[in-house]
């Protein structure tokens, strides 16, 4: 690997066959399996520029269904449904209340401000979960020198946050609070998934605390690509302009709907096995020697912890488990981010366990 690229493209560029390693750098790294890929192909289609894609549609109102919705448009990906909502939400110049450590601020490419002219008001949270009482103290008051506030963002499950569930009192009271401030409510709900099959609460009773909500398929869902808007007729009427403006109108795209419907059939309740992992994870970690992680905070398929004890950073920790076979994702200077998901089983789990032992004894006797 060229040590002179920036760690993003490092990432990115591995010698050998990518199926040789256990990749726990993110859910998105799934493939198709031959039985989704098979549905892909004998897919029904027609051109849904013209909303003549009949597997889109039908994977559009079963997701509207899901999240209680009146509507929900396909898109390609979780940040175009972000920006989307966004977009259709708020006027340049309005401010956005959002979490710090939130997808949509850090991880969008600026798409806010680029896209939307938003400015955005970024309060910290407990683990990625913010207070009802947090947002109403960052409320602009009505004054020509303020900026006026439209916009709330929630993240549920919050990636940054560790794969935290975003607690529905807590969500009920946010969105109360908006109700009466005339404001409106977007969920990044790219894992909602993950969050309903770990509490048993179903997506629409997370849904019914929001104006908007964005889910994906190509997580933990294993779908290769694909998201969803949902909210009301008005709202998707809108965002449906601005797909279009920001050139996301695809044609014959049930081909790849197809592989959404599929992974709603048959990836979703699975889930829990992703989250018994990232449990044994956490769980196994904290008997290394130098690791600080709290097993409790994981609970999801998402693993954060951090390296500094060990006496290496998070980079030089990622290149040594690659010679191991095992890819891991260091996110910041000490801390790593590890995301169980469909390809990789209990087995992996335990290989994976084993390589940090391995890896960290060797550095320790240096
Ligand atoms: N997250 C990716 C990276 O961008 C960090 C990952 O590996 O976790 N919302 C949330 C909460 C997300 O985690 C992501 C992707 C998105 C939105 C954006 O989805 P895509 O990648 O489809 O644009």
């Amino acid at each position: 690997m060229d040590e002179g690229l920036p760690l993003t493209f490092q990432k990115f560029i591995f010698g050998g066959n990518m199926k040789d390693f256990i990749d726990l750098r993110s859910d998105t790294v799934t493939r198709p399996t031959s039985a989704m890929r098979k549905t892909m192909a004998e897919a029904e289609v027609g051109d849904d520029v013209f909303g003549e894609d009949p597997t889109v549609n039908t994977l559009q109102e079963r997701v509207a269904g899901l999240l209680g919705k009146e509507a929900a448009l396909f898109v390609p990906s979780g940040t175009m449904a972000n920006q989307l909502s966004i977009k259709s939400h708020a006027q340049p110049g309005d401010e956005v209340i959002i979490e710090s450590s939130s997808h949509p601020y850090n991880f969008e490419g600026g798409a806010g401000a680029a896209l939307s002219g938003v400015q955005f008001h970024c309060l910290k949270g407990v683990r990625g979960i913010l207070e009802a009482f947090q947002i109403e103290e960052a409320i602009r008051p009505f004054d020509h020198h303020f900026p006026v506030t439209k916009l709330i963002c929630l993240e549920n499950t919050h990636n940054r946050g560790g794969g935290t569930i975003y607690p529905i009192e807590k969500m009920k009271e946010i969105y109360r609070l908006t109700q009466s401030k005339g404001l409106l409510l977007h969920l990044d709900g790219a894992r909602l998934w993950n969050a309903s099959v770990a509490t048993g609460i179903k997506p629409n009773e997370y849904a019914q605390w929001t104006d908007s909500v964005s889910v994906c398929l190509s997580k933990g869902l294993g779908a290769p690509i694909g998201s969803l808007v949902a909210g009301s007729k008005s709202f998707i009427d809108r965002v449906h302009r601005f797909r279009k403006m920001f050139g996301g109108g695809m044609r014959q795209v049930g081909i790849i709907a197809a592989a959404g419907i599929y992974a709603m059939d048959h990836h979703l309740e699975r889930l829990k096995e992703d989250h018994q992992n990232a449990k044994r994870l956490a769980v196994g970690l904290k008997e290394c020697k130098g690791i600080s992680i709290e097993p409790k905070y994981v609970e999801t398929n998402i693993v954060i912890f951090d390296v500094a004890e060990t006496g290496l950073d998070a980079s030089q920790l990622t290149k040594e488990m690659k010679k191991e076979g095992i890819l891991i994702h260091a996110f910041g200077k000490t801390q790593i981010r590890l995301v169980t998901h469909l390809d990789v089983g209990a087995v992996d789990i335990e290989k994976a366990l084993k390589a940090f032992e391995k890896v960290l004894g060797r550095i320790q006797k240096l």
